[in-house]
């Protein structure tokens, strides 16, 4: 009989894999799998599921690869799904391991066991199994982290009952399996043709050409064809230099809004994104009349969904190198987009924050960004300029930014980490400071208090409506939040202060919190 336990296998898998981070929040299922903890792992507590999650999904896209999660049975799965489903939706490997009951008492329906266990997570993962024999959960997680890393990628889901651990299984060697799709080459040639043919082309990027890697193709191309470029709508990425002269703005999640941007091109290209995310309810064509559109993209649920256009499935970057070569016709430049105004100082606003921080954080600082009414006011006054420095979730789901900004700054040593999050957003997670505290990571949470659900008080407007009921936040001192789970803060409620408030935050080796009361 094998001298090796699933334990054994599996934690050599995962060293193997790069996966030495272990996110999560113990129950008893779980605890057999750390008897023995390896010294090069370290387990990262968060003290709640979605915080785990959130850390995990912030994580894996800053080190482009697999994170680690590890919940408790049903109860933690349940409380990690809001973040799941972002995770889904940001493209991001992470691999759940859940603990079940021990498989023996699973008919009696014990205490703390999950009921089809693999279900509950579904829709939102790639893969998900609780293996039949505990000798098949090494070969499950090697089959869940594949899956996770092949292109798009995503979450998987893996339940594990507490007595497998022990058991004897054969190891599982990890094997190499390749991960990039490339684009069919003789379609990438139309498009080469057809894009030298256009008169007035343009650019819409996304992130799935910041998650290929496409940041200095994509700004080679625009330059070579004087292509304006737009952020797709709602992008939880960045994928071009905001500062550059062709940097055109970011389109809204509307269907008339998007025509309206984009009208006068003959030509659309769209890099990496849905262009056809839509927030609100709209009518009408999906691009401007007479305008070809083609779509480069990983994933082929979003190449089958677009309603119009010739779509391309493969990597992003592989694609942009495979046409850059060809020659490209002489075109004007563009006229030079508008930039707004510098804002007022009083009374203090979001985008006079914003515009500080813009002024005084390093070029290559980070953002992770959960402050939905000050989005708008972020992308007038505070450009993303280098690549890999912005981070927001792409599903809506509030509770998200938080952990991120600390799973991206531990993948980042040395990194500063910019949280610029709503007071509401901050509240869905705000335990995930004191994990911020405990590790001593260098990121400054920006909380912009303006006393309510300012998103949902603009949505009452769309819908016709003055006032609506549950939108009101009164009276939470965020600096004693922090205070209290071991994070230096300072409360600002006037310009006066702020720029010293900013950069003592954004100078500290650790964590800090600025809490701005804005108008
Ligand atoms: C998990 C979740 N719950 C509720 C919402 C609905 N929602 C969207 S924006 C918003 C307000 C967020 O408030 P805050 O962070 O203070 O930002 P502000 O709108 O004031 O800029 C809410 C509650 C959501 N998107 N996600
Ligand atoms: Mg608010």
């Amino acid at each position: 009989m094998s001298e090796t336990t699933v334990r054994d296998a599996v934690f050599a898998l995962l060293r193997d894999f790069g996966m030495t981070t272990i996110f999560g929040n113990p129950g008893s299922t779980e605890l057999p799998m750390f008897k023995h903890f390896p010294d090069d792992f370290r387990y990262v507590l968060a003290l709640q599921e979605s915080i785990a999650l959130g850390m995990a999904d912030g994580f894996a896209q800053a080190t482009r690869n697999a994170a680690l999660v590890n919940l408790h049975s049903a109860v933690g799965t349940g409380h990690a799904l809001g973040n799941l489903f972002t995770a889904w939706r940001n493209r991001s490997p992470v691999v759940v391991i859940a603990g079940q009951q021990a498989r023996s008492i699973l008919p009696y329906q014990p205490f703390l066991y999950a009921e089809q266990a693999p279900e509950f997570p579904k829709p939102y993962v790639k893969y998900s199994i609780e293996p039949a024999r505990a000798e098949d959960v090494p070969g499950a997680i090697a089959r869940a982290y594949y899956t996770a890393m092949q292109a798009p990628r995503g979450p998987v889901f893996v339940s594990v009952p507490i007595d497998d651990w022990d058991r004897p299984c054969e190891p599982v060697a990890a094997r190499q399996v390749s991960r990039t799709v490339r684009g069919d080459p003789a379609m990438l040639a139309q498009l080469a043709e057809a894009l030298a043919k256009a008169k007035r082309p343009v650019i819409v990027a996304g992130p799935e050409a910041a998650r290929d890697n496409a940041w200095d193709e994509t700004v080679a191309l625009a330059e070579a064809h004087q292509a304006p470029v737009w952020a797709s709508p709602m992008s939880s990425r960045n994928s071009f230099p905001e500062d550059h002269p062709l940097f055109a703005g970011f389109l809204v999640a509307g269907r008339e809004p998007i025509v309206r941007d984009l009208a006068g091109h003959d030509f659309i290209l769209v890099l990496g994104a849905n262009v056809f995310t839509y927030h609100t309810e709209g009518f009408g064509p999906f691009v401007p009349d007479g305008a070809e559109l083609w779509q480069l993209i990983d994933d082929p649920a979003l190449a089958a969904l677009a309603p119009v256009g010739t779509s391309i499935v493969g990597d992003i970057k592989d694609a942009l190198d495979t046409f850059l070569g060809t020659a490209a016709p002489a075109r004007p430049a563009p006229a030079p987009f508008p930039r707004a105004a510098a804002p007022h100082a009083a009374p203090l606003t979001d985008a006079y924050l914003l515009s500080r921080l813009a002024a005084l954080r390093a070029p290559d600082s980070i953002i992770v960004e959960e402050a939905p009414s000050s989005r708008g006011p972020m992308h007038d006054h505070l450009p993303i300029l280098k690549p890999d420095s912005f981070y927001t979730c792409a599903s809506g789901g509030l509770g998200h930014g938080l952990p991120a900004a600390i799973g991206v700054a531990l993948a980042r040593p040395g990194e500063k980490v910019i949280a610029l999050l709503g007071d509401g957003s901050t509240m869905y997670a705000v335990q995930g400071l004191w994990t911020a505290a405990q590790l001593g990571l260098p990121i400054s949470f920006i909380v912009v208090n303006n006393g309510r659900y300012e998103a949902l008080l603009n949505f009452c407007r769309h819908f016709g409506m003055n006032a609506v009921v549950g939108t009101d936040l009164p009276g939470i001192d965020f600096v004693g939040l922090a205070k209290a789970q071991g994070i230096p803060g300072v409360r600002i409620d006037s310009a006066e202060g702020l720029d010293e408030a900013l950069a003592t935050s954004l100078g500290a080796s650790g964590p800090s919190l600025v809490e701005v009361i804005i108008a």
